[in-house]
């Protein structure tokens, strides 16, 4: 169809919807800006946006939570927390079982802006090591092949991108041919876009010719999957397993066969790794039960008094159970959340939340506006939020310092640094487990660099097997690479 036979139909809904002023200066864009502008408003669900509007945004909204009936979920607890630890070793086997037949992939949201940090390009490229200076997505690449080699089944890899980050991504991973996974299981995807509104729920202009969108959250992934042809590629390659993960966190596990276990053996449709919170003001989501039903409240959603509560039981934080964003999600599960949470939506669904923004737009005359304050909202969709929806949703603890380092912010708590000090002392424990002495301060970081490659041992287990092969073993010292 020709752009104008395209756009009458296009610019008659937006307007009927009263969102006309998205086609505002229609006249005074050239052909290549009409073609833009109309494949940005193709994207926008405009009952959704409506819904949005008078859910989120109307005078009923609130953002309060509800917390009646709150309290802190159940989880499964490390051996070394008081669980079982013949059944952490049946849950080891069957994610191991799960893993050598091929039923598993690797998957990684990576359409984040990555403000915080103030880095310039994906964050994933973002160097995290600490002596290779390794970027975030070549720990992961090098993580998946060596679960795959020791399996004995190479895992297929899918990654979500954003608008703004996918051909930037994409290039990345060819000059650097996918770090040597084959190019075949390395899948690349783009998630989708929500439009920003005011606070009157209209869709702002970011220039003229341009819709202000931002990517609609981690949750969209679950549709992005979906509508990528993600869902069908698994099924065809008999994937039936999805093993999520943030591509903030260079400690992650991305596939850990006792975690998958879990989530196998108790027949559960989504999984979440658990750690106890390290201070009441931690930054990650709390998991909660409400009215019967296995819930994350976002760390900025739960009052802080709530946060720093003690249970006199045991002296620790009452909501210590935080959500470190890492999941095992069933396809079949992914395919019915995202059919829920597309057009009409009936049947139970992702919730959207709003954000309040500075969005930079134009007025009415078509001049630039850089608000000095929140100007209208965003709207994003979380993961997590499927939890409730999963049949035997389950909650399984890990230990921080096997799969918990983010790189948020540019300084301070979750940077570079703590990284990167939480790699070394992650090297020291396997060292010393394996039986080498190693000097380190009482926190457990050595004095110096050294670096292990994860095809040398990308777990305690794997790392002892090859050091115990290396006669005789090497100086520990300075610039130690281990691969
Ligand atoms: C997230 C969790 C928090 C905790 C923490 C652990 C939320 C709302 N909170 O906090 O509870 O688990 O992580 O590190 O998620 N992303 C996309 N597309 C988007 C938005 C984000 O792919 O539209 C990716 C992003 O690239 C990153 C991840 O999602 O890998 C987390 O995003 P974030 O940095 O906004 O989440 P954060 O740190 O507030």
């Amino acid at each position: 169809m020709s752009d104008a036979a395209l756009s009458y139909p296009l610019m008659e809904r937006f307007s009927r919807a009263g969102q006309g002023q998205v086609f505002a200066f229609w006249d005074r864009l050239n052909e290549e800006e009409r073609r833009a502008l109309l494949e940005q408003a193709t994207e926008i669900n405009l009952k959704e946006v409506a819904r949005l509007t008078s859910t989120l945004l109307g005078h009923e909204a609130t953002s309060a939570v509800n917390l009646t009936d709150l309290e802190p979920a159940p989880y499964v607890a490390r051996p070394e927390s008081g669980g079982d630890a013949a059944a952490w070793a049946r849950a080891r086997a069957a994610g191991a079982e799960a893993l050598q037949a091929g039923r598993v992939a690797a998957f990684t949201v990576a359409g984040g802006q990555g403000t915080r940090l103030g880095y310039d390009g994906p964050k994933g490229t973002f160097p995290v090591t600490p002596l290779k200076r390794k970027p975030l997505f070549q720990v992961f690449a090098e993580k998946i092949m060596a679960v795959g080699l020791h399996y004995g089944r190479p895992l297929h890899w899918f990654i979500m991108t954003s608008h703004a980050n996918h051909a930037a991504t994409e290039a990345f991973f060819a000059a650097h041919r996918c770090f040597g996974l084959d190019p075949a299981r390395v899948h690349f995807f783009r998630q989708g876009r929500m439009p920003a509104v005011d606070f009157d729920g209209k869709i702002l202009l970011e220039s003229k010719g341009l819709i202000a969108m931002s990517p609609d959250g981690h949750g969209g992934s679950l549709r992005a999957l979906h509508r990528s042809g993600a869902l069908d590629l698994m099924k065809s390659e008999g994937v039936d397993t999805v093993s999520y993960f943030q591509v903030d966190n260079p400690l992650v596990r991305c596939v850990d066969p006792e975690f998958i276990g879990w989530h196998l053996l108790k027949g559960a449709e989504m999984s979440a790794k658990m750690i106890l919170k390290a201070y009441p003001e931690e930054k990650i989501g709390h998991f909660c039960h409400q009215h019967g039903q296995l819930v994350v409240i976002e760390y900025s959603d739960l009052p802080l008094a709530v946060q720093r509560e003690i249970d006199p039981a045991t002296g620790r934080l009452r909501y210590g159970p935080g959500s470190i964003a890492i999941h095992i999600l069933d396809r079949d599960f992914i395919a019915r959340m995202a059919a829920e949470s597309r057009d009409g939506a009936t049947g139970p669904t992702l919730s959207f939340h709003r954000a309040d923004k500075k969005i930079a737009t134009i007025d009415a005359a078509g001049n630039p506006v850089r608000p000095s304050r929140p100007n209208g909202a965003k709207f994003e969709m979380f993961v997590f939020d499927a939890l409730p929806f999963a049949r035997n949703g389950l909650v399984v603890e890990t230990r921080r310092a096997d799969d918990f380092s983010p790189v948020k912010n540019a300084e301070g708590v979750d940077s570079p640094r703590t990284a990167r000090e939480d790699q070394l002392r992650q090297y020291v424990r396997w060292l010393r487990s394996a039986g080498a002495p190693v000097p380190a301060d009482a926190s457990g970081l050595p004095a110096f660099d050294l670096e292990v490659a994860p095809r040398f041992g990308y777990d305690e287990a794997t790392f002892a097997a090859s050091w115990k092969k290396l006669t005789p073993p090497p100086a520990i010292a300075e610039g130690l690479y281990l691969e």
